[in-house]
């Protein structure tokens, strides 16, 4: 069976990291049977560095969650975004990009740069860290992803920008999603995964952001989250 290597689960969502709650939440979609190997430490052997990577029932291990799902939807002829036209694709695509290449660094913001957010994640993420590595791993696990929120980019900019950068994103998903019961139509298709964990990591995580009040404002977005969570995580 396939394993799905991610980050235990925090702030009572599937996953706190919105790419581990993107794989599970596809992994239920395609119907792939799995096992959730919930451990943190895994990072650290994992063959990018990062988390989730999935170890297949061969052996074979991935990384990267468009690679995994790739790799998934070839071996096991997951029909999921087959009706998708070129188009469609294309908008897929970009705005798979929009939440895995920019909103997600404004989720980062709220989490590990915000004082309020940083307390947050320090215990739900570390909270259970054993004495003395609790005294010094959150501070560098901290000082690392600021450094990466400062290499790509977003972490430039000032805390309105980036509140303003993120609410223009979320924007841009409501108005395209409109009345639409997923985002690329009746059907659900692999971009609903992306959405899904994004929308719910802003909308569901026990933080108070500006992106949280910006998209409880648009409540097609909630009751999107909800249609996906009674759809895949039922029971
Ligand atoms: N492009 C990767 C991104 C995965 C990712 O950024 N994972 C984060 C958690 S949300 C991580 O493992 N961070 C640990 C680190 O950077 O040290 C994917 O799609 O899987």
């Amino acid at each position: 069976m396939i394993q799905l290597v991610q980050f235990a689960p925090a702030f009572g969502l599937p996953n706190a990291s919105p790419f581990c709650m993107k794989l599970e939440t596809w992994l239920r979609m395609a119907g792939l049977p799995y096992i959730a190997v919930n451990d943190s430490m895994r990072v650290m052997k994992a063959p990018k560095g990062k988390l989730p990577y999935i170890v297949d029932d061969d052996g074979t291990q991935v990384a990267d969650t468009t690679l995994v799902i790739e790799h998934l939807t070839r071996r096991h002829g997951v029909p999921l975004d087959a009706a998708l036209t070129p188009a469609e694709r294309g908008i897929a695509t970009a705005f798979q990009r929009l939440f895995e290449e920019n909103l997600y660094w404004a989720v980062i913001h709220t989490r590990w740069a915000d004082a309020a957010g940083w307390a947050l994640t320090q215990q739900a993420f570390f909270g259970d860290m054993p004495v003395p590595l609790r005294w010094f791993v959150p501070m560098l696990a901290r000082r690392g992803v600021l450094a990466q929120m400062r290499g790509q980019g977003l972490g430039r900019h000032r805390v309105e920008e980036i509140h303003a950068i993120a609410c223009r994103d979320l924007t841009a998903v409501a108005d395209f999603l409109g009345d639409k019961p997923f985002l690329m139509g009746e059907a659900p298709t692999s971009i609903d995964a992306v959405a899904y964990a994004f929308l719910a990591n802003i909308l569901w995580a026990p933080l108070d952001t500006p992106l949280r009040r910006h998209a409880q404002a648009r409540p097609t977005l909630e009751a999107y989250c909800a249609r996906m969570k009674a759809r895949y995580y039922a029971g």
